[in-house]
């Protein structure tokens, strides 16, 4: 276990090239300081007003500044919005993974074995999305944060209902991750871009599959033989991301593929 001064060192990073303003103003002091008494005193006198002016509001950026980047560390991998931002996504993912153990276990508790299959799988699946944030965070300097996790919903109406809230919540899923996107873009994050792309493509087959699903659930409607048949076909999903996460997800992935 680290030592407190261990927690509190300064991650290596890439030393942000600071604002234009915040490096021009402290020369204006510098001028003030070689040409004091130099000149007419009554020039004198007003060059240092504004000079000292200048050097007050360039401590006051300095500050606000690195109070916005990596809480005053002065060294960033991974800006703090896009940080936070990345946190509540990992939430999000997991309150996925929650809501779909929960419609697992009512699917078990009505017998649809193949149904509750699904949903278990689909949890695997968001925990997955989950832990590769978790990682990104972690590795980009940065730190994954844990928040509560919001009570997903307990007995549901039927198979179709469950679906289409699956699908709403999917939706809402990827207008999140568009969102993280745009910020992404806002703020120059390339890496960030490159990382995001993969979900943008998950969420695609997400909702796919969701809309598929809900169009067999449509046309059995309340066909007993029907929906024993989807459920004999739902049982067949299997879990193809990894489960072990406690090594780090590179060797969840290794050990996921061999
Ligand atoms: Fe992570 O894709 Fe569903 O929520």
């Amino acid at each position: 276990m680290g030592s407190p001064a261990a927690f509190s060192a300064k991650k290596p990073g890439i030393p942000h090239k600071l604002p234009d303003h915040i490096r021009v103003l402290p020369l204006c002091y510098l001028a003030e300081v070689c040409f004091t008494g130099a000149v007419i005193p009554a020039f004198t006198r007003v060059f240092s007003f504004f000079a000292h002016g200048a050097l007050l509001m360039s401590a006051i950026s300095l500050s606000w500044y690195y109070m916005k980047n990596r809480h005053g560390k002065g060294y960033y991998m991974l800006a703090q919005k896009m940080e936070d931002a990345l946190n509540e996504q990992m939430n999000r993912e997991m309150y996925s993974a929650y809501l779909y153990m929960a419609m697992s276990s009512h699917c078990a508790n009505k017998g649809l074995k193949g149904f509750a299959n699904w949903f278990m799988v689909q949890y695997h699946e968001e925990m997955f999305h989950a832990m590769k944030i978790y990682e990104y965070v972690n590795l980009q300097g940065g730190k994954a944060v844990l928040k509560a996790l919001q009570q997903p919903p307990s007995t549901f109406v039927s198979p179709l209902e469950m679906y289409t809230k699956t699908l709403e919540h999917e939706q809402f899923i990827t207008r999140s991750i568009n969102d993280l996107m745009e910020l992404a873009i806002a703020e120059k994050d390339h890496a960030s871009q490159i990382f995001l792309q993969w979900y943008v493509t998950e969420q695609v087959e997400e909702e796919s599959n969701d809309n598929e699903i809900i169009s067999q659930l449509v046309i059995i409607r309340d066909d007993p033989n029907g929906l024993m048949m989807l459920d004999r076909e739902l049982a067949g999903r299997v879990t193809t991301v990894p489960t072990e996460y406690s090594k780090g997800l590179q060797a969840a992935l290794k050990g996921a593929a061999a």
